[in-house]
């Protein structure tokens, strides 16, 4: 049976209530490495499940102010209820980008999306810029009727300056990669303050997608959950 675009339109419908969005899909094409679905077969299709500038944000903030105790990895369980719950509603089976061992999700997203990796690892979006994510994905055991994926103009092959490799104080991110315990002492140190209330300076010198750029509240949870 396959997955009807009417029913991926209801989907999506369903995580719109939440802030989040549809970041595409595909069909696997089986082999190794394919994870498996709600019943153990492996799975023949994904849905990748994301944002696009911080728009669960309210929604999330909603849902943990109604917690009566302080919990871990807020975020993720947040994403994992939401998503969990859209998943049980159509026979999908919902995966996190924490589970261990870790899922492909920005290969997963090269190939739903056609996006391709900024200097910084980040996948760079023609519309979004740096400023989006993915919170899980659903595996289908069916396949998914799904529009032909568009072209996407990679922003990075056109941005001659490169702001995003020249604004770290430590130059943590450079054309070698990313060097996560450089990063880490800096912005956990004295003189990390900018990047813990206002997030990576490398990433928000990046030109594109600025209508999605994070306010520094989001960025200055998510640095704080890098840097713990
Ligand atoms: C482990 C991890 C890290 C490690 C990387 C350590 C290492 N060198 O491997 C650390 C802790 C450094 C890290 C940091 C960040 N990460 Co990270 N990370 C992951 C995670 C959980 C697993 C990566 C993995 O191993 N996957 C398994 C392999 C098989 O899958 P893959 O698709 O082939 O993985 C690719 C990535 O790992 C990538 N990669 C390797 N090193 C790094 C480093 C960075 C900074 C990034 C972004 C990617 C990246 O290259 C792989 C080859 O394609 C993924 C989620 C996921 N499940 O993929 C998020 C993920 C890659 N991270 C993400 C982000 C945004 C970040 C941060 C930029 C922001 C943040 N979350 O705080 C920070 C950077 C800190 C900063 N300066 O702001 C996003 C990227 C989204 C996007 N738009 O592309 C992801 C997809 C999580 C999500 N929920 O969306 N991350």
């Amino acid at each position: 049976m396959i997955l009807e675009r009417g029913m991926v339109e209801t989907i999506a419908a369903a995580l719109s209530a939440h802030g989040l969005i549809l970041r595409g899909g595909f069909n696997f094409a089986g082999g190794e490495g394919t994870p498996s679905g709600l019943s153990g077969a492996a799975a023949r299709s994904v849905l990748l499940v994301g944002q696009a500038g911080a728009a669960p944000w309210p929604h999330f903030l909603r849902w943990l102010e109604k917690q009566s105790q302080p919990i871990d990895d807020s975020l993720d369980r947040w994403s994992r209820g939401v998503i969990g719950a859209v998943a049980e509603k159509f026979g999908a089976r919902a995966v996190s980008p924490s589970d261990r061992p870790y899922l492909p999700f920005q290969q997963w997203a090269m190939q739903a999306e056609g996006l391709k990796p900024s200097p910084l690892g980040i996948l760079m979006h023609p519309q979004y810029g740096l400023w989006h994510a993915y919170r899980g994905a659903l595996l289908f055991e069916n396949e998914i009727a799904l529009h032909e994926r568009r072209d996407v103009i990679h922003l990075c092959d056109t941005c001659l300056e490169k702001p995003c490799l020249k604004s770290c104080p430590v130059a943590a991110y450079s054309a070698d990669g990313f060097v996560h315990e450089t990063c880490l002492a800096h912005v956990r140190g004295q003189n990390g303050g900018p990047c813990r209330t206002g997030g990576c300076l490398d990433r928000n010198a990046c030109p594109y997608g600025i209508d999605y750029r994070y306010p520094a509240e989001v960025q200055a949870f998510h640095m704080a959950a890098f840097a713990r």
